[in-house]
């Protein structure tokens, strides 16, 4: 009986686990939302009509940098626009505490409200609630969350709620994660063979897709290039050689992170802040506003530079 019951957990866990590893990151947006929907609507059911008035559809948003007690979260055009949509801006409303009597206050923040909603990417300084830090639900870079009390004028906003993750990488703390970009650069600094390898297995090891591209074409010896990338096509991988000084390779390396959520590692000075730049300006303001889940997460980029 008890191998039975043993079995039969193991097996649901499989299953569990195998779920969640196919789910994607848009899935987990849906899953998300249609939890919080629901959530909220039994809440209102609770507190009566008076709360109903009051509390607007969830925002939903994701990490992008964290730093002490607080976040930054990238919140989704299309969940501000439902957020706004559905908020009555009442002078009782709670996020409107502030409120004096002419109402200067409520138009502050209702147009405030607005001009997120035109700007497409806005990004939200939160506090993460201090009962989910009593839960020890711990808010890492790259989860999906809800915040609550937006100050529109401020752009800031309480975390209340950490959703379900596709991904949890331990070290550097990172979550839905779905792709490694490992990046070196053939000269300035020359790319030292064993510690490659290194970073190579380590990042293999989180189960994870893993690119490798190497940069500063420009610098180097095309010969010496081209070496690097004979050799390790022997080891299978088919690494993008780029330049970020002149351009050369970006598009396609572009082309590869579109849509996903990429860790991007290697030592110091091969230029990873200068791609993650160069990506963050390459992206038209205009592709914003008609945010696709490709268009947002293909700005969404963490840096983590492993030990
Ligand atoms: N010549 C050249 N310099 C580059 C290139 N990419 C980055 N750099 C320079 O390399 C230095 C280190 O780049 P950075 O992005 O800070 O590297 P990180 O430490 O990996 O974030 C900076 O001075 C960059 O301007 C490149 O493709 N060619
Ligand atoms: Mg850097």
């Amino acid at each position: 009986h008890l191998t039975n019951l043993w079995i039969r957990t193991m097996m649901t866990l499989v299953v569990r686990l195998t779920r969640l590893r196919h789910m994607s990151a848009s899935a987990c947006w849906h899953t998300a939302r249609r939890r919080f929907s629901t959530a909220s609507s039994t809440r209102k059911e609770r507190r009566g009509s008076s709360f109903a008035s009051a509390s607007a559809k969830p925002l939903l948003g994701q990490v992008v940098t964290s730093q002490a007690n607080f976040v930054r979260v990238l919140v989704e055009p299309s969940s501000v626009q439902e957020y706004v949509a559905s908020r009555e801006w009442t002078a009782d409303d709670a996020s409107l505490d502030r409120s004096n009597d002419d109402g200067s206050v409520e138009d502050a923040q209702r147009s405030a409200a607005l001009s997120a909603v035109t700007e497409g990417r806005v990004e939200l300084l939160c506090v993460v609630r201090a009962l989910l830090k009593k839960l020890e639900r711990k808010v890492l870079v790259g989860d999906f969350v809800s915040v609550s009390d937006v100050d529109w004028v401020q752009r800031s906003a309480n975390v209340t709620e950490v959703h379900a993750r596709t991904s949890a990488i331990r070290e550097p703390p990172l979550a839905n994660c779905n792709h490694v970009l490992l990046m070196f650069s053939v000269v300035q600094p020359t790319i030292e063979e064993a510690q490659l390898v290194r970073f190579l297995v380590t990042a293999e090891a989180s189960g994870l897709p893993v690119t490798l591209a190497l940069n500063k074409a420009d610098l180097a010896d095309a010969d010496e290039l081209n070496a690097w990338k004979e050799r390790v096509a022997g080891w299978g991988y088919g690494a993008f050689g780029l330049s970020l000084a002149t351009g050369e390779g970006v598009d396609s390396l572009a082309e590869r992170l579109r849509g996903r959520y990429s860790l991007v590692a290697g030592p110091s000075g091969v230029g990873k802040s200068s791609l993650i730049n160069a990506l963050k300006c390459a992206q038209p303001s205009d592709t914003s506003s008609s945010a696709t889940s490709s268009s947002s997460s293909s700005s969404s980029f963490s840096l983590a530079i492993p030990k």
